[in-house]
């Protein structure tokens, strides 16, 4: 297989505590390369890399099957319990330049539970290092990634309903980054239909940014 029939697809991981963000990078990779795990504090303290195995199926250019590989940065949770945001934002802007300084990034994942409103301090302070580490492009390169949403549909909720009857941080915040958005389902043993169904929204994203990225250099 040529380069040319291969792409390189890098995502990042940004969200708080336990929002289920080394999780969801295991789907996205899928694998459990990221320590993911119940805790009442801030876990992971580094930046980490994962990448996937080459996916086929997933598009095609000029009549060929390009074959995708996923590079997922796993970052600290923000606000942190024990880390300032000096400290996380420093971690993560070595780590953005040092992994996608060149080839650049395709998309920013805000990872949140669907099962916790969004209000509050918290998630402006989540969502201003996000502005200041991607810079002024960032409601571009970014979605919302719901974690959780299993309990949406438990609690008899349609994602359309769910969404109609959400907090205005959230509205602001779907507004921002022009609803960009992907519910994650952890249920049965659906785990790689869920990979596929949320690698197949992310690729969408990345098409309508014709696949442009974001270089940190
Ligand atoms: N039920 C359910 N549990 C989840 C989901 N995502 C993550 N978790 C659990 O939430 C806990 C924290 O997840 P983790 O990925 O370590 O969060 P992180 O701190 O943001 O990296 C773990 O016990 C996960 O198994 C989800 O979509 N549904
Ligand atoms: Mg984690």
């Amino acid at each position: 297989m040529t380069d040319s029939n291969k792409m390189i697809i890098n995502l990042a991981l940004f969200g708080m505590t336990q929002s289920g963000k080394s999780s969801a990078g295991n789907i996205l990779l899928g694998s459990t390369d990221f320590h993911s795990s119940f805790s009442p504090c801030s876990v992971t303290k580094d930046c980490c890399l994962g990448r996937s195995c080459h996916l086929c199926g997933f598009m095609r250019r000029g009549g060929q099957e390009i074959t995708l590989q996923i590079q997922v940065l796993d970052t600290p949770g923000y606000p942190h319990s024990r880390l300032t945001k000096k400290h996380v934002k420093q971690e993560v802007k070595e780590a953005l330049a040092h992994h996608f300084g060149q080839e650049g990034l395709h998309l920013a994942l805000l990872v949140q539970r669907a099962d916790m409103p969004l209000c509050g301090q918290e998630v402006s302070d989540l969502v201003q290092m996000i502005q200041e580490l991607l810079g002024h492009a960032w409601k571009n390169y970014t979605a919302i990634l719901f974690t959780h949403a299993e309990k949406i549909e438990e609690a008899g909720f349609s994602e359309d309903k769910y969404l109609h009857e959400a907090s205005n941080t959230l509205l602001t915040l779907l507004n921002s980054v022009q609803h960009r958005y992907i519910f994650q389902y952890k249920k049965g043993n659906s785990l790689n239909e869920q990979r596929i169904k949320i690698l197949e929204r992310i690729m969408e994203f990345i098409k309508e940014n014709c696949y442009q990225v974001l270089t940190f250099k």
